[in-house]
């Protein structure tokens, strides 16, 4: 009796262990209801380990991460124009990302990894075009 609710138990622990890594997906497009070059969505909150795979939807994007906005501790990424790139977050915080030939345009998103409610100091801090700066505003507002 006891063994078989041992093993139930540890079924179900392997279960939500399964469950708890989340995969994401980001398109990368030329329009969408909010505009022209756009990240859909443009926001997410996810858990430290999960992925994120951003979708070449359109032609001409790609996501990289914007210089001094990702945790202390984070790798940086760069996908390349026109290709998927699929990115695992794992550190707690708030990572800036852009599509490099649309930053100037306001082509940017924000993931939010973990519970903080507010990003990691320095976040906004850094040099970045208005309507990039408009961008990640709107990003952090619609988390
Ligand atoms: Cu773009």
């Amino acid at each position: 009796m006891f063994r078989t609710i041992l093993g139930a138990t540890a079924a179900s622990i392997m279960l939500a262990g399964a469950a708890t890594a989340e995969d994401f997906e980001v398109h990368m497009m030329n329009r969408s209801d909010r505009g022209a070059m756009v990240f859909e969505p443009p926001s997410l909150r996810v858990a430290i380990g999960d992925t994120v795979k951003f979708v070449a939807t359109d032609k001409g994007h790609n996501a990289e991460s914007i210089k001094g906005m990702i945790p202390e501790g984070a790798d940086t990424f760069k996908g390349a124009i026109n290709e998927e790139v699929t990115v695992t977050f794992t550190e707690e915080g708030f990572y800036g990302i852009k599509c490099n030939p649309h930053f100037g345009m306001g082509m940017v998103m924000v993931v939010a990894v973990g519970d903080s409610a507010v990003p990691q100091d320095g976040f906004l801090e850094g040099r970045m075009p208005k309507k990039a700066k408009q961008g990640i505003d709107d990003a952090l507002s619609s988390l």
